[in-house]
Order: structure tokens, then sequence, then C-alpha cells
């Protein structure tokens, strides 16, 4: 598959299985699974099982998961809508790191990391995918938070399948700026 069509349907993908299956009405269970025999059906757009496993095994962020028997497909972070994972707290890194973009600062540093659209604020270990993702909205700025000694006083952090750290909200008194691109 060329690359142009792999975001093609992971985008597609990650539209019905993290925002609006109800617009191709398709259904999820509560754990965020669709029927992939089902997917393919409602989509009505050359989507096919080959098209999908290829999707899943080569996307850049491993977005989506297969069920061991095939049957299912879910996306494994980044919904807006309520599903529950079956993610377990667990010990994060000393630091995670979130990037974001200058103009929405001001809010950060008086409200916290809040969720926003998603059920989760998203972290991660590294700071180059921190900027990367900050970059999606504007100029970057990468925030640092101390996720060990948050968690120790009982905040929780999740790493999702793809390795990506989520958590409900991460407050403003703990953020540090890190600095910003060119
Ligand atoms: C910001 C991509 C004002 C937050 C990425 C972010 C990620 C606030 C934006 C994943 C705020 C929400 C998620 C507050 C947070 N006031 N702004 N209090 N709290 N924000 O897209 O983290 O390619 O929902 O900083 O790689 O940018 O989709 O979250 O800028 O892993 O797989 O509100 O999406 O992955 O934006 O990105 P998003 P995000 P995928």
């Amino acid at each position: 598959m060329n690359r142009q069509n792999h975001v093609r349907v992971s985008k597609f993908l990650s539209f019905v299985l993290r925002h609006q299956p109800q617009a191709i009405g398709l259904r999820l269970d509560p754990e965020g699974w669709a029927l992939v025999d089902e997917l393919i059906a409602r989509a009505k757009r050359g989507l096919t099982r080959q098209l999908i496993e290829e999707v899943v095994e080569n996307n850049d962020k491993q977005r989506f998961a297969l069920s061991g028997d095939g049957l299912y497909i879910r996306a494994n972070q980044g919904h807006s809508i309520d599903v529950d994972l079956g993610l377990e707290a667990i010990e994060p890194p000393e630091t995670l790191f979130h990037g974001t973009a200058t103009r929405f600062l001001s809010s950060i540093m008086i409200q916290g990391l809040r969720p926003q659209n998603r059920q989760y604020v998203h972290l991660s270990a590294d700071e180059e995918t921190a900027i990367k993702v900050g970059e999606r909205h504007g100029e970057a700025v990468v925030l640092s938070l101390p996720a060990r000694k948050l968690h120790h006083s009982g905040h929780r952090f999740y790493k999702a399948a793809n390795g990506v750290w989520l958590t409900s909200h991460a407050p403003a008194d703990f953020l540090v700026q890190l600095g910003q691109s060119e």
C-alpha cells in the first residue's frame, strides 16, 4: 500500500474507532472493539481485511490493535468517546512530557492540562515526541511533569498499548516549560 493510501485508511479508522462510530452506524463494545467484518461492510470505500491488517501492523504510532482472534479492532488510545481500555494505573517514568502550542500556555498554566475533547491528557516519555505533538497545534512548546512524584502522591498514570502515557489531569503547579521550537 502506498503511503497516501495508508494515511487515508488510518485517518478513517481513527475517525470511526475513536470519535464517531455512529457516522457509519458502527457499534463498538464498552471496551472500544468493533467487529472487523462489520467495519468493512459499513465503510463502503474499498476497505479490505488486508488493508486493515497492513495499517494495524505498519502504523507509525501503532494506533490500532486487532484482537488475538483477528475478529475485532480498536484504537489503542486517543478516544473522545467513552470507552474502557481496561488500563491499570502503573508507575510512570520520573518525568513525562506534553507538547502543546504557545497560544494555549496561559490557560494551561492556570487550569493545568485537561483532556479537552479526549478521554485523557496525552504524555510521552521523550521530548522529541512531545515537540511533534505540539507542532500539530502551532508554535510548539514542551512541558515537563514530575510524573513519578505525582504517582507517589496518588495521581494515576496509564500506559496505552502503543506506549502513549495517559492521565486524567496534570496540575498546573507541577508543569515546567522546557522551551520553544524555532
Ligand atoms: C491543549 C496525536 C488550553 C493541549 C498526538 C493540546 C497525541 C489546553 C490540546 C494525541 C488545556 C488538545 C493527543 C488547557 C490541554 N487550556 N489548552 N487547560 N489543557 N490543552 O489533539 O495531546 O496522531 O486533543 O495541550 O500524537 O495534542 O491522533 O491532544 O494542545 O498522542 O494518533 O489542548 O493525538 O496522536 O489537543 O494530542 P489534542 P494532544 P494521533
